[in-house]
């Protein structure tokens, strides 16, 4: 049975899956729905995953909900074993940065995003404060080594790419952020990559 991912174009979670899908050449039905509107499919979402947030994986009879679990879901139900290593210090790292995109990233760059491009009721200020910091890390990291995670990509590149690449729509250039745009073209450049809307790599 094919997958089914329920996905919104402006969702920066749900675009992590949605690339991560098309750099494994997995087929998947992507059924798009507004996150923050009601109606048939919002309460059908609501019946997958009890938060009410996208994105959520449909595969046969798993439901897997969070991008976060749903790319270790397909890294290691159908990936090469590098994408999610299993020893003990090399999960622990991937883990490291899934956090980072699960704090700094989404609470942060995503909010400061969510304020500027969508009038979401966040604090701003606070949000960019906490997306700079966040960015701050990466590039501090990066400046070590090419990926995040190991010496090749994991899914914590892909979980911290999107809200990264997209932080220039919640205020946050990346000009003074050289490892930063050079890993964001590292990850451009990797076969099968597909973009989103909003991300705009000739205008950094
Ligand atoms: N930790 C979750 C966050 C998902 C999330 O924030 N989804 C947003 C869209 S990007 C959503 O569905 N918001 C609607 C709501 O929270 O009611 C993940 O990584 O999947």
């Amino acid at each position: 049975m094919r997958m089914k991912l329920y996905s919104a174009p402006i969702s920066g979670n749900a675009y992590k899956v949605r690339l991560f899908l098309s750099l494994l050449g997995l087929d998947c039905e992507v059924v798009d729905v507004d996150p923050f509107g009601e109606g048939p499919l919002r309460e059908e979402l609501r019946r997958l995953n009890p938060r009410g947030q996208i994105p959520v994986l449909v595969d046969g009879e798993r439901v897997v909900r969070d991008s976060q679990a749903i790319l270790a879901w397909l890294a290691r139900a159908y990936a090469e074993p590098s994408w999610l290593p299993l020893e003990a210090g090399a999960l622990a790292r991937v883990m490291e940065w899934l956090a980072v995109s699960e704090n700094e990233l989404l609470f942060g760059l995503a909010w400061a995003r969510a304020v500027l491009r969508f009038a979401r009721p966040y604090d701003l200020e606070a949000s960019q404060a906490l997306g700079r910091r966040g960015l701050t890390v990466l590039e501090g990291r990066l400046q070590e080594q090419p990926w995040l995670a190991a010496d090749h990509p994991t899914i914590a590149d892909i979980a911290c790419y999107p809200y990264v690449a997209l932080a220039p729509e919640g205020g946050l250039a990346l000009d003074d952020r050289p490892a930063i745009r050079a890993w964001l073209a590292r990850i451009e450049a990797l076969p099968g990559y597909v973009p989103m809307e909003g991300i705009d790599p000739a205008a950094r």
